[in-house]
């Protein structure tokens, strides 16, 4: 059975025959979960030959392969994703119908593989199903955490973590491969013995070696046969030294080094582990592409022409070191043709402009932990300050240099050690080379370019939005399918009333399929009729939800207090996990619940007014939020949000964007105009002039607008109940602290804002025409163009034509 080639009988026979053979239990008997199991391994065993395939094709005709290094992936859930990349949704949808099964029952029983933390992840996956789906040859390394990010439960309003076990009922989609693992060695010392013809060689005395084993899992590309490999890796005890690691203490340090992902997102901690679980993924990687680059009958010196590794964010940027380790000690190549080398097959992604997110280990760590490597980047780095000397300044080499102060600066290390660096978005990619990194962009102009992140187009609408997909087809065709500038077809339509009615209707059945969903996880009942406002990532100071509380406490007292009747009915809705150490984000979530709390038990506003916080957010809960957003919330401080991609999703589902012009928004709103999106506050130039100048002063908002006043006193007033610290901390983040985020001084835009949104709603017609160009320019965002770009500018990779999307007949 052939991926594309599958009709309703064959499968029901395929698929019962395996229950049988599996659980010997008949369909009516069979649990949900067996009936997952079932399916899950009928879909794996039907695209395993074109995995194989897939990878030996690439062998046979030698082609150049990209290998994504990430210590995060966020794919979800993979068996709707796969069932529609394999053309085979509609089939199975229908024959399990038939048999009394719905699909969407069986597939919430697969757990999200939550093996990262937000976008940083999420995109990696996106780019994994993009790669794939452009047939491009391209896989995924990264680390196989035995506990993904983890469940957020609230607690009287305040947020709980509780331990992920997503494997704890196994997991279909992987394949142990043994026979591939690899040792990594850490710690003990390095011995340089200089032999007589006067070379020197290392010898690694006193190691602690891990064993790293590689899982598997198939990218299945969109109905192209393509099948990649996303391989993540797990620590055991190796066999061999099984006596040397006798205690408990020393087995069960080497278990968890892969246990935990760690829950910081755009935040760097430095802990020791975190330091073991990079070089652990890093040397497991690559060496095995060195390993495997060696049963080519290739030379060493031409590698650049069949490798590319990229580094996605500072965490692996140790790729340099570790492949400069492998071609000098192990294949005795010379430090310049090895640098060569390594240059030309690293690149770059930078993900953050926070400072505190930029990785910094100590020498001390680096060097009792990785003493080799640590040997080598001190020789990258003598040989960065001897090459620069007499060329630029002395100031601009110690800044630039990767070690200083005691410190080894990994984004310094991933720039110099690469022939690209890029950022997320146009102004996040100019920021980067006017302000954080335009030392580097002194020294090296040629490596800089943007690359504006992208969405799985095909996750995100095909599967997501079913309502909204039967009216694209039955309005543009199905060419968007698979080419999502299709999309803009759409905009024929822009003044089509039938066609607004439509997304009308498709949209409010979203609604009511989210409504009905919080009923049953909350106990709360909403308003389907309500704006459904939107606001979906990480609990972070910068991302400003507390500026989205402001303005709610704002409609709240206009109501309470000045009588206002005319508001139209809001549902604000809000996914977030804070990180746990992160004390000052749960203190904006637990006054979010209380708040929430005051308003539905004040029957005054509840009416108008309400807050779901719903718990837990993770990307299968993003499936049923997004579809149902009439309001997609981008209210960052200008120049802190590297791109977002939240953005993109809710744009491309129809949804309006508020929001300030910080990363990829400027994109979303080139792409829709003016008229099509609510842009206000801050620019990044002006929040770069407040900070030269030194001059804000966040008092003098809160003492000249009353309204303003009368929400931040009530953090500290009494008015909202059971919130202690939490409020005061919040009241003293603005007025103490002088407002990091200038939270204060967005405010009247945001309202004013957010007044315009009301205004725009109320107006149908208006509204809906604006929904539908969101959905129409929404094509651009698609990962499948971005991973393409990455393929031409930077990893030099091609897809071959037959391995191109195929374009089915069925949509042609
Ligand atoms: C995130 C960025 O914060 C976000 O703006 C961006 O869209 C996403 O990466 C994907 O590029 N950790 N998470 C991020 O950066 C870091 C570091």
């Amino acid at each position: 059975m052939g991926v594309t080639t599958m009709n309703k009988t064959a499968f029901k026979k395929k698929f019962l025959d395996l229950l049988t053979e599996k659980f010997a239990i008949s369909v009516e008997d069979a649990s949900l979960f067996e009936i997952y199991t079932t399916l899950g391994t009928l879909i794996r065993s039907s695209y395993a030959k074109d995995w194989r395939h897939t990878w030996s094709n690439y062998d046979h005709e030698q082609q150049k392969q990209v290998y994504y290094f990430s210590i995060e992936f966020l794919p979800g859930r993979m068996m709707k994703s796969n069932l529609l990349n394999m053309g085979w949704l509609d089939t199975v949808q229908a024959a399990l119908a038939d048999l009394g099964i719905q699909l969407d029952d069986v597939v919430a029983q697969e757990p999200d593989m939550a093996l990262g933390n937000g976008g940083l992840g999420r995109l990696a996956s996106c780019f994994m199903d993009s790669i794939a789906s452009e047939g491009l040859p391209g896989n995924g390394n990264g680390i196989r955490y035995k506990y993904g990010l983890f469940k957020q439960k609230f607690i009287d309003g305040y947020q709980v973590e509780l331990p992920n076990e997503w494997l704890a009922r196994g997991n279909l989609w992987e394949v142990r491969r043994e026979s591939k693992s690899v040792d990594v060695y850490f710690n003990g010392y390095v011995r340089l013995n200089k032999l007589d013809d006067g070379t020197i060689v290392p010898v690694h005395e006193d190691p602690t070696i891990v064993r790293a084993v590689p899982y598997d899992t198939g990218m299945v590309g969109f109905r192209n046969g393509t099948v990649n490999t996303l391989r993540l890796w797990d620590a055991e005890i190796p066999l061999s030294e099984e006596s040397l690691y006798r205690s408990i203490e020393q087995r069960r340090a080497i278990q968890d080094l892969t246990s935990v992902l760690y829950p910081d997102d755009s935040n760097e901690e430095g802990r020791r582990l975190r330091l073991m679980q990079e070089y652990f993924f890093v040397s497991a990687g690559v060496q095995s592409i060195l390993r495997h680059f060696k049963t080519k009958q290739q030379k060493m010196q031409n590698l650049d022409e069949f490798v590319a590794i990229h580094i996605n964010d500072t965490h692996p940027a140790m790729c340099v070191a570790e492949f400069m380790r492998l071609l000098l000690d192990e294949e005795k190549m010379s430090w310049e043709r090895a640098w060569n080398l390594t240059v030309k097959v690293m690149s770059y992604t930078n993900h953050t402009i926070m400072s505190e997110a930029l990785e910094k280990w100590s020498v001390e760590m680096l060097q009792s932990m990785q003493p080799r490597i640590y040997q080598i980047i001190e020789e990258i780095d003598r040989r960065f300050v001897e090459e620069m000397t007499g060329v630029v300044d002395w100031e601009l080499i110690q800044r630039t240099r990767i070690i200083s102060d005691g410190l080894v600066h990994m984004a310094h290390l991933a720039i110099i050690g690469s022939h690209s660096t890029n950022g997320v978005a146009k102004l996040h990619s100019d920021l980067l080379k006017t302000v954080v990194l335009h030392d580097f962009y002194r020294l090296y102009p040629d490596r800089f370019n943007n690359k504006t992140n992208g969405i799985a187009e095909r996750r995100w609408l095909q599967l997501a939005n079913p309502s909204l997909s039967t009216v694209l087809d039955k309005t543009i065709g199905q060419t968007w399918r698979y080419e999502a500038n299709d999309l803009h077809l759409l905009m024929n339509y822009s003044e089509d009333k039938a066609v607004h009615k439509q997304l009308q209707q498709a949209k409010q059945a979203n609604k009511e399929r989210l409504a009905a969903f919080i009923l049953q996880e909350t106990g709360v009942r909403i308003n389907e009729h309500a704006i459904f406002d939107v606001q979906i990532k990480r609990l972070h100071a910068y991302k400003r939800q507390l500026l989205n509380l402001l303005h709610i406490l704002t409609l709240y007292f206009e109501i309470k207090e000045e009588g206002f009747t005319d508001i139209q009915p809001r549902v604000f809705i809000f996914g977030a996990k804070a990180a746990p150490s992160y004390h000052y984000a749960k203190s904006i979530i637990k006054v979010i619940n209380e708040v929430g709390k005051m308003i539905q038990e004040d029957p005054e506003v509840s009416d108008k007014l309400s807050i779901v916080f719903l718990e837990d957010y993770s990307v299968s809960l993003a499936e049923v939020i997004i579809p149902a957003a009439d309001v997609s919330e981008q209210i960052s401080l200008a120049s802190k949000e590297a791109s977002g991609t939240s953005n993109m999703k809710l744009m491309l589902n129809g949804a309006i964007t508020i929001a300030t012009l910080d990363g990829a928004n400027i994109e979303i709103r080139d792409a829709v105009g003016d008229e099509n999106i609510v842009i206000f506050g801050l620019t990044e130039s002006q929040v770069y002039d407040y900070y030269e100048q030194a001059n804000y002063h966040a008092y003098s908002y809160y003492e000249a607008l009353p309204k303003l006043k009368r929400v931040v006193d009530s953090f500290v007033d009494g008015t909202i109940a059971n919130i202690y610290q939490e409020g005061k901390e919040i009241f003293d983040s603005l007025l103490t602290y002088n407002d990091e985020f200038f939270v204060l001084r967005d405010y009247e835009a945001y309202v004013n804002a957010q007044k315009e949104i009301e205004k725009a709603y109320q107006n149908q017609e208006r509204w809906l025409k604006m929904s539908l160009i969101n959905v129409a320019n929404a094509g651009r965002f698609s990962a499948d163009y971005t991973v393409m770009k990455y393929a031409e500018d930077i990893w030099q990779i091609e897809a071959k034509p037959k391995s191109r999307k195929a374009k089915d007949e069925k949509y042609v």
